[in-house]
């Protein structure tokens, strides 16, 4: 058996009880197959990849608070610091019930290499808690900040590890944590988060960057197709900040977002959510922490909800772009929008939201298939601009950082697509993704010897 065969082997026995970072790994490693295979011998030696897929360390903490009726509670937090070959751990903190030990596995190894494909130095990381945002009030969800810090404090510093936000964790949750780090650490170490409020160290430009990013990704990937985003029709998943981002740029360039999703349907709104009256009002249903997108249509007429369904292969439109969360695109949504004949692009830009039985099926049937782990690395560079700032003690104007995501967003298109040539698989942008993304760690772990 081939080296790649034997070490997903043993991670599969291994780590059996873990999907969601099966499926991550099953889908690099089987991507690294042309470099692996060129140099088979050597890494084995090495145990190149059974390094790479184990965590440098990983944290699993109890989370106690209180709720505004008095009661206590107990959640569960993680950190998992996968990879700082490139430089110190980075990546964001979700809070969502579905966070388990696999999901935050997968999201740190996922984030390892698309930190690396934003040619910034920053590790790979990912954290959370299976704490349920829905319907808690600010003081409950500044408590739970407080005593989810209280254990995280010690493993996380400018130089050590950086956390930021993700889904259930904005700007809001973000200020609190810093401030209970401050209290306990006694410093003003603002590197030690991103994704601040602008008053204490935000960069401008963090909450608009992951989808702004995906947007001028997208950009890139049409000059090649000869299109642009004006007149272009795009459904989306999703209505958080990513959503949000993505909707606010691609209506800016003249295109047209027509669906949105949440737990709880879909929403079509053949009119376009593109007036400013009609974005602001994604921030504010994400605000409620009501969790429901049927809000929008109980406001805006022009628009029609569906209950309970996706609106994969349902909604007419020329690019899908699901910014929600892992495997909402699943085989039969794929084979619907096959049959419904829509659209041939797939724009992901949540972390891994098709399975990988919807991306051998799109592969197969010469889709074009834009990774999440490059669409949406605009969000965690400027989670590195904001270190940078904070470091030099200065910020930058909107228009620096702009500019800086715009550069960066096309210098990942560019690599991914020159690495896929380069190892054979012209136009698999997938491939090209994991491959160009594990040659610079796989490089900085040589250099550092076996560690
Ligand atoms: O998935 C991601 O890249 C994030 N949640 C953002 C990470 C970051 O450190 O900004």
């Amino acid at each position: 058996m081939s080296y790649v065969d034997d070490v997903l082997a043993m991670i599969e026995k291994r780590d059996a009880n873990e999907p969601e970072f099966l499926q991550t790994v099953r889908e690099v490693l089987n991507s690294l197959r042309p470099m692996i295979e060129k140099n088979e011998e050597h890494y084995r030696k090495e145990a190149l990849l059974e390094r790479l897929t184990e965590p440098e360390k990983l944290h699993e903490f109890r989370v106690p608070w209180v709720d505004d009726n008095g009661q206590a509670h107990v959640n569960r937090g993680f950190r998992v610091q996968f990879n700082s070959a490139i430089g110190p751990y980075k990546g964001g903190l979700r809070f969502q019930p579905s966070v388990n030990l696999s999901v935050m596995k997968f999201l740190a190894f996922e984030q390892m290499f698309k930190n690396s494909l934003t040619g910034l130095p920053i590790g790979g990381g990912k954290g959370g808690s299976d704490f349920n945002p829905k319907g808690r009030s600010d003081a409950e969800i500044m408590r739970f900040c407080q005593s989810f810090m209280t254990e995280l404090y010690r493993y996380i510093g400018p130089d050590e590890d950086c956390p930021a936000g993700d889904m259930g964790v904005g700007g809001k949750e973000i200020g609190y944590m810093y401030g209970q780090y401050k209290r306990i650490v006694g410093e003003y170490k603002n590197g030690a988060l991103s994704g601040k409020p602008i008053p204490f160290g935000g960069s401008v430009g963090r909450d608009t960057a992951t989808g702004y990013g995906a947007t001028y990704f997208v950009e890139e990937l049409f000059k090649d197709l000869g299109k642009t985003i004006k007149g272009t029709t795009f459904c989306l998943s999703g209505f958080g900040n990513v959503c949000w981002g993505a909707t606010k740029k691609i209506s800016e360039l003249g295109g047209k977002v027509v669906a949105i999703s949440g737990p709880d349907g879909y929403v079509y709104d053949p009119d376009g959510i593109n007036t400013p009256e009609k974005i602001d009002y994604l921030v504010e249903m994400r605000n409620s922490r009501r969790d429901r997108v049927q809000d929008y249509s109980d406001k805006f007429t022009s628009a029609e909800f569906h209950a309970g369904q996706k609106a994969w292969g349902r909604v007419n439109a020329d690019v899908y772009m699901p910014c929600a969360m892992q495997n909402d695109i699943r085989i039969e949504d794929a084979k619907r929008i096959d049959e419904e004949g829509h659209s041939k692009i797939i724009i992901e830009v949540a972390n891994m939201p098709t399975t990988q039985e919807a991306v051998d099926f799109f592969l197969e049937k010469g889709y074009i298939l834009a990774p999440s782990k490059a669409v949406n690395a605009g969000g965690v560079a400027c989670s590195e601009f904001e270190m940078s700032q904070n470091a030099m003690k200065l910020s930058w104007t909107a228009e620096e950082v702009d500019e800086k995501l715009h550069r960066t967003m096309a210098n990942i298109y560019h690599n991914i697509t020159d690495a896929a040539k380069k190892y054979g698989m012209e136009g698999n942008m997938v491939a090209g993704a994991n491959l160009a993304g594990a040659d610079k760690i796989i490089q900085a772990m040589e250099g550092q010897g076996i560690c």
